[in-house]
């Protein structure tokens, strides 16, 4: 019989889910625990306290304040969230599938308006890089930390470990770039299924929930499943200054203080984009970014 207890959530199922106890004696157990009512929104990384009810049922009973949480959209433009409690987002990117920049944008900028760190890895690098080089240059010189890694030589997996030492870290990115194979390689026993292992019906495996992995030294690693969408930032204003730096610190000299760069006259940042010093592409992905804002929550 479990006994009463604190945990962290390794996974959400919507009905129930899965606590790893705080105590050392019982870390190998993973506990399947119900909750309490539909009220009840746990997620996965949520710090929880558990109470046993009849064996070998055991209930949520209370959820701690969570210091932050991603979230991202779901198809009927909702909120969902991913997971809470994180101290680094890693985004992850490959040659193929074929890259989605404004992706990668929108997470950097969300996790940049919640003060959370962000790295961004290119996996599979045994492929040719040539095709995404020019971009991943444009990420460093932002002063994104850019980490090459390659699942089967496991070339780059220690710089990995040793970027995400005693921490947790949220891996994000689309669908098949690799982030469940990311997880195994830095802690096999974790067994993410990826599409190498199991296959659908459609000829591949694709992950469905979040999942928390433990790491040595307190840290932990969490896999989510492959992103189309992501929570636009609360204040496009905030996400120009925090995630579009290039953006922020070059609209200080437009005219006007309060310039969207949308096409407003003197405006700089429209200057620095046809001479070539912000990226054309980001540039996009800025405008886009605020073109779905203004879609979700109209003036
Ligand atoms: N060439 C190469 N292929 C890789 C590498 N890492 C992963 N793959 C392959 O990429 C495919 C997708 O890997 P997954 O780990 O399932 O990708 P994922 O990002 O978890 O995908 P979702 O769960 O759908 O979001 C599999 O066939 C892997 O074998 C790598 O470093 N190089
Ligand atoms: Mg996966
Ligand atoms: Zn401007």
């Amino acid at each position: 019989m479990a006994g009463v207890g604190n945990g962290v959530v390794l996974a959400s199922y919507g009905r129930g889910v899965l606590v790893q106890p705080d105590d050392p004696a019982r870390w190998g157990e993973s506990l399947r625990c119900s909750l309490k009512g539909r009220s009840q929104r746990i997620v996965c990384g949520d710090r929880v306290s558990f109470i046993p009810l009849s064996d070998p049922d055991v209930a949520i009973e209370s959820i701690e304040p969570r210091r932050n949480l991603i979230e991202r959209i779901d198809s009927r433009g909702r909120a969902e969230p991913v997971a809470a409690n994180l101290d680094r987002l890693c985004i992850v990117v490959a040659p193929e599938p074929v890259a989605d920049w404004f992706l990668v944008d929108r997470y950097w900028a969300g996790a940049a308006l919640k003060d959370i760190p962000t790295l961004l890895v290119v996996n599979k690098s045994d492929l040719d890089f040539a095709g995404i080089r020019a971009e991943i240059d444009t990420y460093q010189e932002l002063g994104l930390t850019c980490l090459e890694t390659a699942t089967g030589s496991g070339d780059g997996i220690e710089r990995l470990r040793a970027a995400t030492l005693r921490s947790v870290t949220l891996l994000v990115g689309q669908s098949g770039v690799g982030k469940s194979s990311l997880v195994n390689a830095l802690t096999p026993a974790a067994a993410a299924q990826t599409a190498e292992l199991t296959r659908d019906t459609e000829g591949r495996h694709t992950t469905t929930t979040a999942r928390r992995y433990r790491l040595g030294c307190g840290g932990a690693i969490v896999d989510a499943p492959g992103v189309r969408d992501f929570a636009p930032p609360a204040s496009l204003q905030r996400a120009a200054e925090r995630g579009f730096i290039e953006i922020h610190a070059t609209g200080t000299s437009c005219r006007f203080n309060d310039c969207r760069h949308l096409g407003e006259p003197g405006c700089s940042v429209r200057s620095a984009v046809l001479e070539g010093r912000i990226s054309a592409r980001r540039y996009e992905s800025y405008r886009r970014l605020l073109r779905l804002y203004e879609k979700l929550s109209p003036p």
